[in-house]
């Protein structure tokens, strides 16, 4: 039981915390009473980093903060691989 105001035989997620109400939950829908996730990339607006992506980077994939991957990507330009290199390699 939460205090979102929806009656708890219509709420889906009957145990929100606050943090998840304070950014509001859905007052219809499937999802009646769940936090609300304004982009649809899974990632429910209070914990999505990045709330106002778009179609295209939520396809791209986004992190466990809602965050474009490719964005990420091109912040930390890390490098993959080894640095070691077999000298021996075909
Ligand atoms: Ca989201
Ligand atoms: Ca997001």
């Amino acid at each position: 039981m939460d205090s979102d105001g929806i009656p708890e035989d219509e709420d889906i997620c009957p145990y929100n915390t606050q943090e998840e109400i304070a950014k509001g939950v859905y007052q219809t829908g499937p999802q009646k009473g769940c936090p609300i996730d304004n982009d649809n990339d899974k990632v429910p607006d209070y914990r999505d980093g990045c709330p106002q992506n778009t179609p295209l980077e939520i396809s791209n994939g986004v992190d466990s903060q809602g965050c474009p991957l490719s964005a990420l990507a091109e912040n930390s330009k890390r490098r993959m691989g080894r640095a070691t290199l077999n000298p021996t390699a075909k």
